[in-house]
């Protein structure tokens, strides 16, 4: 059952690549060797097969600016417990906040967390550095399915972080009939009873999927749709959240909602009445990935937690504590050895593991350019509504 579920995901992730627009991943470029230093004795007593050792690096201070709720701080404290490096982590929201702040310039940032179409948008406006590979010997940890994607062939700028969806939660004691499609959504029986994410991407994409859209639209006529569409949903809207909307389904303050797949895993950790769906016109689907913005003045130290957080012990601190969909593999293979319950509660929710037939209707954002004022537009003029 469970090499059926992986073999579907391998095959439906390729699918869904390839159907939102993404080449189907090729095989991943080899980690460059040489290494910078001499190997340790004792690392390399445990390390037989002689994988160079990545330069100790020389900062002492790592300004990390990440998603909320994303990070675990043992991490953290972990990887200033190993370096000697002092961690700043200043979170944001959603991409849209990320870049704005790094467009305005000196932002002082050594790592950040951009999903895949803001990498896209990043790299044409030269705001990212390239990567030493010769640091990240741990790379090679990462399932082959989740590097060299699309939006950074070869992995010149981006180490994959979490992966995850975008979708339908719901309570199935509280809803009054068990939704299927977004559609269901707009029923005035959810008055006040919904939370959305805060995302101005997300949110208008969901609406142009209900009206037969591409997500990804630039037709200001049918964002002017969407807009409509979602001012119609407002009455039952009560919060908009990107950072902890699991409490308000928690607490049952909100009944369903459009959620990341951490929001709608956390909050089924408390609540086994919670379901995460793909409902029928479509969800989301997503890429995290670490990123060094260009001038970064301790790119040494962001390597090294890149390295650091890559190492299965670690990596799974972050399923643990943000229970997302983790790209590296030994971590999972680390899970499965030593907390087998843990990792059969990974692989049997859809919010960490979904299934093929909902991967098969997920659809990414994509970088549209200019149209992205367009998009903001559509965001502040719904809100301000
Ligand atoms: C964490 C948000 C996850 C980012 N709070 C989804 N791309």
């Amino acid at each position: 059952m469970r090499i059926y579920r992986l073999v579907c995901l391998s095959v439906f992730l390729a699918i869904t690549l390839a159907a939102c627009g993404a080449p189907t991943p090729a095989p991943a470029s080899p980690v460059a060797p040489a290494p910078a230093t001499a190997v340790p004795a004792a690392t390399a007593a445990s390390q037989p097969t002689a994988v160079p050792a990545p330069a100790q690096p020389t900062s002492k201070v790592l300004n990390l600016y990440g998603w909320s709720d994303y990070v675990p701080q043992k991490l953290l404290d972990d990887f200033t417990a190993k370096y000697g490096i002092k961690v700043n982590y200043d979170t944001y929201s959603s991409n849209e906040e990320m870049l704005a702040k790094l467009q305005a310039g000196a932002s002082g940032y050594d790592l950040v967390i951009p999903s895949d179409y803001t990498v896209v948008g990043m790299l044409k406006q030269d705001l990212l550095q390239r990567l030493d590979m010769t640091q990240i010997p741990n790379f090679s940890k990462l399932d082959k399915k989740f590097t060299n994607q699309y939006y950074d062939p070869g992995n010149k700028y981006t180490i994959p972080y979490q992966w995850g969806t975008t979708s339908l939660v719901y309570n199935k004691t509280k809803v009054p009939v068990e939704p299927k499609s977004w559609a269901d959504l707009w029923d005035a029986r959810y008055k006040g009873k919904l939370v959305l994410l805060d995302d101005s991407r997300e949110v208008p994409g969901m609406a142009l999927q209900v009206l037969g859209f591409d997500k990804n639209s630039t037709d200001p006529a049918q964002l002017d749709q969407a807009k409509q569409k979602l001012i119609a949903l407002k009455p039952n809207i009560l919060l908009f959240n990107s950072d902890d909307p699991e409490t308000s389904l928690i607490t049952g303050e909100t009944w369903a909602g459009l959620v990341y797949n951490g929001n709608a895993t956390l909050a089924y950790r408390e609540d086994k009445n919670i379901v995460y769906i793909c409902p029928t016109e479509g969800c989301g689907l997503w890429f995290d990935n670490l990123a060094i913005p260009k001038g970064a003045s301790h790119a040494d130290a962001a390597m090294a937690f890149m390295n650091f957080m890559l190492e299965p012990t670690e990596s799974i601190l972050i399923t643990e504590e943000f229970p997302y969909s983790n790209p590296n593999a030994a971590a999972l293979d680390y899970l499965k050895a030593n907390d087998s319950a843990a990792y059969d509660a990974y692989m049997s929710f859809a919010g960490t593991n979904p299934p093929a037939d909902f991967l098969a209707r997920a659809v990414g954002v994509k970088d549209v350019g200019n149209a992205t004022g367009l998009y903001d537009k559509l965001w502040t003029d719904f809100k301000g509504q």
